[in-house]
C-alpha cells in the first residue's frame, strides 16, 4: 500500500503524528481525541444537496430457499421476483439462504480481529498490485484518491485459488468455510439471473467460465469519525463481476441509488444484501443495469462490512449474449473485454461512478 501523508490534521498538532499513516485506525490511535476531520479526507461534494428518497420504497427481499425449491411453481415465481428486482433496483435482500448465522458472524469477528492486529503485521499484505491476491490498505487506491475515504480495507482472492492471511489464526478456517458456502448461494442466483434474462438456465455459468470464477473478499473497516458529514467511506460506485454479497456488523451506513435518489439500506438481520453487477448488465446487454451505491461514515459506532465478489473467470471476455442482439438488429452496447482486465482498470482508477463500464460501451451504435 502507498504510505499516506496526512496533512492538515484539523485542530490536533501535526508534531504528535508521525510522517506517514497507512490507514484510518492507525491515524486515530496516534490523534486519540481528533476532533475535526483532516483536509486530507474532506470530501468536495456536499451531501446536504443530494436528493434522498422520501418515500417507504424498500429493497426487494427474495425467499432464496424457493429459488432452489423442487416445485416448478414456486421456484418461477422467484424467478419473476428475481428478474423484477435486478430491473427495478439492482439490489436485493435474500433470507433463507442456508448459510449458518454463526459463520457469517464468525466472518465479521475474524475480519475484525484482522483490523486489529499492528500496523507491521498488516503491512505483510500491502499490496503492491491490484491483482495480488492479498491486499490490505486504506481509502481506494491510495495512491490516486485526491481525497482520501475512511475506509480501510482487507482484499483476497479466494477462488479459483484460496488465499488467507495466516492471523489472526481462525481465519482461515472460517474464511474458507464462508466463501465456499456464499459460492453455493452465488451460483444460484446467477442461474436464476440468466434464467430470468430469458436465457438457459446455465448460459451464464457457461459464457463467463464460472468453474474457475474469481470470487474476491473485500471487508471494509469504517471506524467512526469525527465530521462523518464531511467524509465518505466509499464513493459512488457500481461492482464489477455479476454478484456481491454483503453482510455487516450491526451497523449501517450503506446507500443505493433508486429512482435517481439515495436510499439507506437497513439489511435484515441473518440476510445477505446482493447486488448485481457491470458483467451482468453486459451480458444482458443493457437489460438489467449494475447500479451505484456507496459507504457513508458516522461519529459513533465502527461498522464492519464483508462483500463478496463473484465474478467471471479472469480470462473470460464477455460480451453481450446473442439472444440480445437479435440477429444483429440490436448492436452489442458493450465491447467484450478480459475480466482481467476490467479489475485491473477499475482498481488501478479512482472509483468513479460506473466509468469503468463507460470506458467498454460501444460509441458506434
Ligand atoms: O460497506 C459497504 O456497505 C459497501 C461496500 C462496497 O460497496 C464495496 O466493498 O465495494
Amino acid at each position: 500500500m502507498a504510505a499516506i501523508d496526512l496533512i492538515g490534521i484539523g485542530s490536533q498538532s501535526l508534531t504528535h503524528l508521525p510522517p506517514k499513516l497507512t490507514s484510518v485506525k492507525a491515524l486515530l490511535a496516534e490523534s486519540p481525541a481528533l476532533s475535526s476531520l483532516p483536509s486530507s479526507y474532506t470530501f468536495p461534494e456536499h451531501r446536504n444537496d443530494e436528493a434522498f428518497s422520501d418515500t417507504n420504497e424498500s429493497i426487494p427481499t427474495l425467499d432464496f430457499s424457493l429459488l432452489t425449491s423442487s416445485n416448478p411453481d414456486e421456484r418461477s415465481k422467484m424467478i419473476q421476483e428475481l428478474g423484477n428486482a435486478c430491473q427495478d433496483w439492482g439490489f436485493f435482500m435474500v433470507t433463507n439462504h442456508g448459510v449458518p448465522e454463526s459463520l457469517m458472524k464468525a466472518m465479521i469477528e475474524a475480519c475484525r480481529q484482522f483490523f486489529e492486529l499492528t500496523e507491521e503485521e498488516k503491512g505483510e499484505y500491502e499490496g503492491k498490485h491490484v491483482l495480488d491476491p492479498i491486499r490490505s490498505g486504506t481509502s481506494f487506491n491510495a495512491s490516486v484518491d485526491k481525497v482520501l475515504y475512511w475506509r480501510d480495507y482487507l482484499k483476497i482472492f479466494q477462488h479459483p485459488e484460496f488465499h488467507s492471511p495466516n492471523k489472526p489464526p481462525a481465519f482461515r478456517e472460517i474464511a474458507m468455510e464462508y466463501s465456499t458456502r456464499v459460492r453455493q448461494v452465488a451460483r444460484e442466483l446467477i442461474r436464476g439471473i440468466s434464467e430470468s434474462l430469458g436465457l438457459e438456465e446455465n448460459y451464464i455459468e457457461k459464457a463467463v467460465n464460472l468453474e474457475n470464477s474469481l470470487q474476491i473478499m473485500i471487508a471494509n473497516l469504517y471506524p467512526p469519525c469525527p465530521q462523518p458529514e464531511l467524509a465518505m467511506g466509499l464513493p459512488a460506485h457500481s461492482d464489477h463481476g455479476l454478484v456481491t454479497l454483503l453482510i455487516q456488523n450491526e451497523i449501517g451506513g450503506l446507500q443505493v441509488q433508486h429512482n435517481g435518489k439515495w436510499v439507506n439500506v437497513d439489511p435484515i438481520p441473518n440476510s445477505f444484501l446482493a447486488n448485481i453487477g457491470d458483467h451482468v448488465e453486459i451480458l444482458g446487454n443493457g437489460k438489467y443495469k449494475s447500479v451505484l451505491h456507496r459507504a457513508v461514515v458516522n461519529n459513533r459506532d465502527v461498522r464492519i462490512s464483508i462483500a463478496l465478489s463473484n465474478g467471471p473467470a479472469l480470462d473470460a471476455a464477455v460480451s453481450p449474449a446473442s439472444k440480445f442482439l437479435e440477429d444483429g438488429r440490436n448492436p452489442p452496447t458493450y465491447r467484450a473485454m478480459k475480466y482481467k482486465e476490467y479489475v485491473e482498470l477499475q482498481q488501478s482508477n479512482k472509483l468513479d461512478g460506473k466509468s469503468c463500464l463507460e470506458r467498454i460501451r460501444n460509441t458506434t451504435i
